[in-house]
């Protein structure tokens, strides 16, 4: 059946929408972007697609001591008081595994990755350790990490601690979907 002018249009206006539109809705990217004492981001992008993998692409510039391991996890809120890093509660661990007998230490073995913390980012990968630029790239490919619900990466934070004993929580970013900040670029841009 041949389709006249106008139904030929409105076809080729919904598929151009449906392109432009379907991928920005997603919402299944993010970013922790570090604006305190360090200066820096953490991407995560999810790959439904391919195993339900998700990308964690680090791109820290400045605030980390080089060659020296700084731990760094997703913690289980947002940062609730600004610059407060402790209001961005403990580490994200749906399975309890953090949660161990009294008298038994809590220890990531990155061989056995389900008995680390969801997110004990640096129990699994090792810890965040700059070049003599005090720079940091690198990305890992997390398999237990999901967008949403109890895995998941939205709502919550990324902390990178200090070295030492207290393990100090030396700065802290909420991980906010790209869609958000993408819609929230835009309105800026308007002004
Ligand atoms: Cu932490």
């Amino acid at each position: 059946m041949m389709m006249n002018m106008n139904s030929k249009f409105l076809l080729f206006v919904v598929l151009v929408l449906s392109i432009s539109l379907v991928p920005s809705c997603v919402g299944q990217d993010f970013i922790a972007e570090f604006k305190g004492k360090v200066d820096g981001r953490v991407r995560f992008y999810f790959h439904p697609d391919e195993d339900n993998l998700m990308d964690i692409v680090v791109d820290i510039r400045d605030g980390l001591e080089p060659g020296i391991g700084h731990p760094f996890h997703v913690h289980e809120f947002n940062v609730k008081i600004p610059g407060n890093c402790s209001s961005a509660g403990p580490h994200l661990d749906p399975t309890l595994v953090g949660k161990v007998p009294p008298g038994q230490t809590y220890k990531c073995d990155p061989t056995q990755l389900d008995k680390c913390e969801v997110g004990d980012l640096s129990g699994k990968y090792g810890p965040l350790i700059p070049n003599g630029d005090g720079i940091v790239q690198t990305i890992y490919h997390d398999h237990s990490l999901k967008p949403n619900g109890d895995y998941g990466i939205a709502g919550r934070s990324v902390v990178v601690h200090l070295p030492d004993v207290n393990r100090t929580r030396l700065d802290c970013a909420d991980i906010i979907s790209l869609h958000n900040q993408r819609r929230r670029l835009n309105r800026l841009s308007r002004y």
